[in-house]
């Protein structure tokens, strides 16, 4: 998780430490104040109060330093996020799919890869999912109707959406290292929740482009138009869907 793959991800670290780093601050200094202000001003040191009719200045300052952090806060988390969000140029552009408890994604050349749901830890390998090294790419994501939310998170590149079902959302990355890391869902969505993980493996373009050659669909254009059909074959029957332990583990 402290591994940095992206430049996003240092981003993200930054604003995670910003906001830690004051709260913990602001934890301290409170709680401070307020034992060393109960001892010094307990009762029996002061049994009549005294009376006082506030302090514009110092009003003034416990409002604005505060407002100042919270701020800050804000600044930080918001301008990388902005940016990740408003990335109009990229280099590629993935389709997520997502059906309890599967990821599909669908490449440029309509290659499609769905899941499978690591049912027995020991047996069932992670399915493999590779994306180019210093290329932007955009996942465009779907949910299902009717299905759960599911949240695509790899850790590794900080990055975390929701997949709602009946609409598109999408993230960028830009992996900046070569390696494999996980995918997983970030939202309790049932049975497999906890076994939908996959491997993204960073690799060179040139790799990239000999894996999606080698993994391309064999037809044409047509076919590469139904693949984010979610009656493809890729999916299976409904039935696999059932609880159960037959259905999609040994499925490829
Ligand atoms: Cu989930």
């Amino acid at each position: 998780m402290t591994e940095v793959v992206s430049g996003y991800a240092s981003s993200v670290d930054f604003a995670m430490a910003y906001i830690t780093i004051i709260s913990i601050v602001m934890l301290l200094l409170i709680t401070i104040v307020m034992v060393v202000f109960v001892v010094k001003y307990h009762h029996k040191k002061h049994p009549n109060p005294k009376q006082i009719h506030g302090s514009a200045l110092l009003e003034t300052v416990w409002i604005a330093i505060p407002t100042f952090v919270v701020i800050s806060m804000f600044y930080v988390a918001y301008v990388d996020y902005a940016d990740m969000r408003e990335t109009t140029v990229y280099d590629e552009e993935i389709h997520v799919h997502v059906k309890s408890w599967q990821w599909n994604w669908t490449y440029k050349n309509g290659t499609s890869i769905s899941s499978i749901i690591v049912k027995d830890l020991e047996k069932d390998k992670p399915t493999d999912y590779y994306i180019p090294l210093g290329k932007t790419i955009k996942f465009v994501m779907k949910g299902f109707e009717p299905d759960f939310i599911h949240s695509f998170f790899i850790p590794a590149f900080r990055i975390k959406e929701d997949i709602v079902p009946g609409r598109t959302t999408y993230l960028f990355v830009t992996p900046e290292k070569t390696g494999s890391f996980i995918l997983t869902c970030a939202e309790y969505c049932g049975l497999w929740h906890s076994r939908m993980y996959a491997n993204v493996n960073v690799v060179s373009p040139e790799a990239y482009e000999a894996w999606l050659l080698e993994n391309a669909p064999p037809s044409s254009g047509e076919e590469l138009a139904e693949s984010d059909d979610p009656e493809d074959d890729m999916w299976g029957d409904e039935e696999e869907y059932d609880e159960g332990d037959e259905g999609l583990s040994s499925e490829e």
